[in-house]
């Protein structure tokens, strides 16, 4: 397998927990994300994924799988040990939302294209840039603390075993530790970053810092 990927995104860190939580690797394809030259913008990346966004998945076969949620289910289901959805279908109901909580609701609204268009379309600077991204992380992260905290069983985001939802939920918290917030206001979510970051799954792969 391949992984188109870059080291400061959080959706291909997803990815590589996965891929490092179920002992299998993928040869990493680099592909750079910033600013308008980015190689995700040219029409040599669209032609592979017209989304032109990282992480994307080749598998052995050649077939392109793109999203993160989807590559991590094509690899529960390729190689199901150990399981990163839980056993009961509510509990992977739950896991589920909450990582889409965080991927469709918050990472969404800030990868590098949406600072690109909200500069080109509506002039916005630096730091109305960053404005926006914490908007939607604090809102965002609020709003998952709460689904956590409602219906938490278990050390981790959802029963005893790092799974999906703590997969999606952990580049989330380090990037938002990264632009200033205090992860102590989310306890459920802070209490949880810290039995993930002991694991090397998760420490290795974390984003890396943009430099
Ligand atoms: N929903 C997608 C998000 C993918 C995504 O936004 N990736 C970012 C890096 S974290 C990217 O490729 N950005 C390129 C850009 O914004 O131009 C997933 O879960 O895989």
């Amino acid at each position: 397998m391949k992984l188109y990927q870059n080291e400061i995104s959080s959706a291909t860190s997803r990815v590589r927990i996965a891929l490092a939580l179920k002992g299998m690797t993928a040869e990493a394809l680099p592909v750079t994300i910033l600013g308008e030259e980015a190689e995700s913008r040219q029409a040599g990346y669209r032609s592979i994924n017209p989304q032109g966004l990282v992480p994307a998945l080749l598998t052995d076969s050649g077939v392109l799988i793109t999203q993160s949620l989807a590559i991590i289910e094509y690899l529960e289901e390729i190689q199901p040990e150990p399981p990163l959805l839980p056993e009961t279908a509510e509990s992977r109901a739950l896991a589920r939302s909450i990582a889409l909580a965080v991927a469709a609701e918050i990472h969404a609204l800030l990868p590098p294209r949406i600072g690109l268009h909200l500069r080109a379309a509506f002039q916005a600077d630096a730091d109305a840039i960053a404005a926006w991204s914490r908007h939607w992380v604090g809102e965002g992260m609020a709003a998952v603390e709460k689904m956590i905290a409602g219906r938490r069983e278990g050390i981790f985001a959802v029963g005893d075993r790092p799974g999906i939802a703590d997969i999606f939920l952990f580049p989330q918290a380090i990037s938002a530790r990264r632009m200033g917030f205090d992860l102590a206001q989310w306890p459920h979510i802070a209490e949880i970053i810290v039995r993930l970051e002991a694991i090397p799954a998760f420490q290795d792969n974390a984003p890396a810092l943009r430099r």
